[in-house]
């Protein structure tokens, strides 16, 4: 299939052209206009409700951005991923996690397996181990329940599980605390150790190679340290692993029966659905586990099958397009008005930067336009007291993701309607601002003196006009929380068709590891300055220093 082009595409002179007009519009009045505009922009699916309506968009904006979706044949590539092509190109790969979350008894053949019916057989193996830690038939060395999950892993195998396991607290089991060790900085795990009883501790490591090095490191460390604490053959009942590689996973101790395997068609920061997701099966069941990945499949099935018109992850990535290389806006700020969340603006960092932070087209010809804004963020109402500022009257524009809860998980009064109220504020103060003379008007019914307002006047102006979408939820449950997740992975999706980009390789990662193991050795050994720049060497020889180490 060709490769997209955005410029070239026939709809891109349209979308210029509706930018001119777009240039000229006040949102809040284009609200005054159209009585509808709240009704006809915002839309439901999965469980979930998104008002795109504060955007600067107005109905045929989304009807063209439509079009550039037909010009990229979108559909087509969306069907190819669900069916299991191998859309990952530079990995020749399929791409699969909505695998994971199809219904038993469905069928999908890649390479002439039903991997619908591999997905379930982990997924009842995971089930049973689950429930047996859960009850505390699966038993410590002493014959003590387990109390403490530590995952072990980095990147997908880290974020995914933490996130989510956050996020669902209210369902955790009582018994269980789960502990997450991802840096190969030693004080991550140096910290965690001491509050741990080996006798009632079970580590996962969860590393699809199974070769990365912060968590083999970690790996070895936790070992290390249960070893000091337990006899050897005691390991098997306190080391699981969930990789793709039986033979490493094995050689490291662990006993093949306690290894729950998944596939290479399931991408680092897409596999939470996957045994990946063990940690989280642990804390909140495997039945709350299953609504978890229904709540994805929902959207997943939303996706296949709403019109583009009314299709969120379709209608969120485009109106990402349009602010990113219309309006020309280069990062997005995610606020989550849910404590519970506040891990989601990190994993989204991940989901959306891993996976659209390129720049060449999947046929290796340089892309044209921006392609993956900055994602960055924190809960509301936190970031109103810290960063909004920059948010109201800051000389950039950025788009802002709203993500509220209609109901809270707690019973404390009071909250939840300030909690609302605040995020309700935000979106509203961004789109509407404050005029010079609304400043005016207010500062004299104050009674201040005149001479004092025009002191004032410009620094108390909003400008207003700043995009934001809403997302509400019922509840946070299992459910709305996989639908939330899959609905930014298809946005990413979108967004990588209308760029031409591979959403689903990471080779920006590489160079950075492969220096790392040179310098490590001239960290440990001799130095060798002839592969580095001035700065370098000057680095390592301080940290030479620093630990002894003579020139
Ligand atoms: C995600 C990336 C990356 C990966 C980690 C951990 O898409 O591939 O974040 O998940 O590097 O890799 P392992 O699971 O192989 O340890």
């Amino acid at each position: 299939m060709p490769t997209f082009s955005l410029p070239a595409s026939p709809t891109f002179q349209a979308l210029e052209q509706q930018l001119q007009q777009a240039r000229t519009w006040q949102v809040r009045d284009l609200f005054k206009q159209d009585s509808g505009r709240f009704d006809a922009l915002s839309f439901e699916g999965a469980g979930l409700f998104v008002d795109f309506s504060k955007n600067i968009i107005d109905r045929h904006t989304l009807y063209l951005l439509c079009d550039l979706a037909r010009d990229a044949d979108l559909s087509t590539k969306r069907d190819a991923m669900f069916a299991g092509d191998k859309i990952n190109q530079t990995e020749h790969r399929a791409v699969l996690h909505t695998a994971l979350r199809r219904p038993a008894g469905d069928h999908l053949h890649v390479d002439d397996q039903n991997v619908i019916a591999d997905v379930q057989a982990v997924l009842d193996r995971m089930s049973s181990f689950a429930e047996r830690v859960r009850s505390g038939d699966w038993q410590g060395h002493d014959g003590r329940a387990i109390t403490d999950i530590v995952n072990i892993g980095i990147g997908g195998s880290y974020l995914g599980p933490k996130m989510t396991c956050q996020a669902l607290r209210p369902f955790a089991h009582p018994r269980l605390k789960t502990h997450f060790v991802s840096n190969v900085d030693g004080h991550d795990l140096a910290a965690l150790l001491p509050q741990l009883d080996a006798a009632t501790t079970l580590f996962i490591i969860a590393s699809k190679t199974f070769t990365t090095s912060e968590t083999m490191t970690n790996a070895q460390s936790a070992r290390a340290w249960f070893l000091r604490n337990a006899p050897e053959s005691e390991l098997a009942r306190h080391f699981v692993a969930v990789s793709t590689q039986t033979d490493l996973v094995t050689q490291f101790g662990i006993d093949a029966a306690n290894m729950f395997p998944f596939w290479d068609w399931v991408g680092g920061r897409y596999s939470v659905w996957s045994a990946i997701g063990l940690s989280l099966m642990l804390s909140i069941g495997s039945e709350q586990f299953k609504a978890f990945l229904a709540g994805a499949h929902a959207m997943d099935r939303h996706f296949q099958t709403a019109p583009l018109e009314s299709n969120l992850p379709v209608l969120m990535g485009l109106i990402g397009i349009w602010n990113r290389n219309f309006l020309g806006s280069d990062s997005i700020s995610i606020a989550p008005y849910h404590q519970d969340l506040a891990l989601f603006p990190g994993y989204l960092q991940q989901l959306e930067m891993e996976s659209n932070g390129k720049r060449v087209h999947t046929d290796g010809t340089t892309v044209e336009v921006a392609t993956c804004p900055v994602i960055w963020g924190d809960t509301g109402t936190n970031g109103q007291h810290a960063y909004f500022q920059l948010l109201h009257q800051g000389t950039d524009v950025m788009p802002v993701d709203f993500i509220a809860a209609l109901k809270p998980s707690h019973t404390l009064p009071h909250h939840q309607e300030r909690l609302l109220a605040n995020c309700f504020a935000q979106s509203e103060a961004f789109m509407r601002g404050k005029s010079a003379d609304e400043v005016r008007s207010e500062m004299r019914a104050q009674g201040i003196a005149e001479s004092q307002i025009e002191q004032l006047v410009a620094h108390r102006t909003f400008p207003g006009n700043r995009p934001s979408t809403t997302i509400l939820l019922d509840s946070l449950t299992p459910a709305t929380l996989g639908a939330l997740i899959a609905l930014y992975e298809h946005k990413v999706f979108v967004q990588g068709v209308i760029w031409g980009l591979n959403s689903f390789d990471q080779w920006g990662v590489e160079l950075g590891k492969v220096l790392a193991k040179n310098i490590e050795s001239e960290l440990t050994g001799a130095p060798h300055p002839d592969r580095h720049d001035g700065s370098t060497n000057g680095l390592i020889a301080r940290a030479r220093n620093a630990a002894g180490k003579t020139a």
